[in-house]
């Protein structure tokens, strides 16, 4: 395998985050250094969006390519946004207005409102890889309705950790780097590639 793996995220928050936990075992450049255009998410799950945008990758650069997708499920909501997370509020999305229709949407509803990132990392070798490697985290806790918190990004703030008392921007990069959803498929996809 070639050394270097391209990042097919365009999500800068995103991007630190997986550098952090495995960045030290493998090459990443992001894919924005080969002008990579933006991948269309049409899937209708984590798995076929993060296999989406890693052959996305692939074939625009001739490498192997790292993607993620994630996003938050609500157990009150159905499931929403799950892989609509990034687009929840609409054309034009932010963090701070997906937060702010979460908070609509889950006001009526009783506690706990319990919830759950997910996140699904590929690996493929080259853009019709048969075989990619896939490795999903998760993470649970519960949605609260006020913001705590500077770290982190997205759905950080309102999302409470379970047992813990602290929203996810609440603990420091390190403790979310190392309990995460990200982290946790991150780890185990590094296992199985023995790394
Ligand atoms: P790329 O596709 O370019 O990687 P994206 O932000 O569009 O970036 P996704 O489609 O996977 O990526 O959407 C993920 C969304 O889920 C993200 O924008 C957040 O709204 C939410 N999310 C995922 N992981 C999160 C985390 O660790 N903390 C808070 N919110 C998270």
């Amino acid at each position: 395998m070639p050394d270097t793996t391209v990042l097919a995220s365009n999500n800068a928050h995103k991007m630190r985050e997986i550098e952090a936990v495995v960045g030290s075992r493998l090459s990443l450049v992001a894919q924005h250094e080969y002008d990579v255009p933006e991948a269309e998410e049409t899937g209708l799950t984590f798995v076929e969006n993060a296999i989406l945008k890693a052959r996305n990758a692939c074939s625009h650069t001739g490498l192997p390519a790292l993607a993620d997708d994630s996003g938050l499920e609500v157990d009150c909501l159905g499931g929403e946004p799950g892989i609509y997370s990034a687009r929840y509020s609409g054309p034009g999305a932010t963090d701070a207005r997906n937060n702010a229709r979460l908070l609509d949407a889950i006001r009526e509803h009783p506690l706990p409102r319990t919830a759950r990132f997910h996140c699904v990392i590929v690996l493929m070798t080259h853009a019709t890889d048969p075989d990619p490697l896939i490795a999903h985290g998760r993470l649970e806790g519960e949605i609260i309705d006020t913001a705590r918190g500077d770290n982190g990004f997205g759905y950080d703030p309102i999302f409470l950790l379970h047992d813990r008392g602290q929203t996810l921007a609440e603990v420091g990069d390190a403790e979310k780097n190392r309990i995460s959803h990200r982290a946790l498929a991150l780890e185990a996809l590094a296992a199985r590639l023995g790394l």
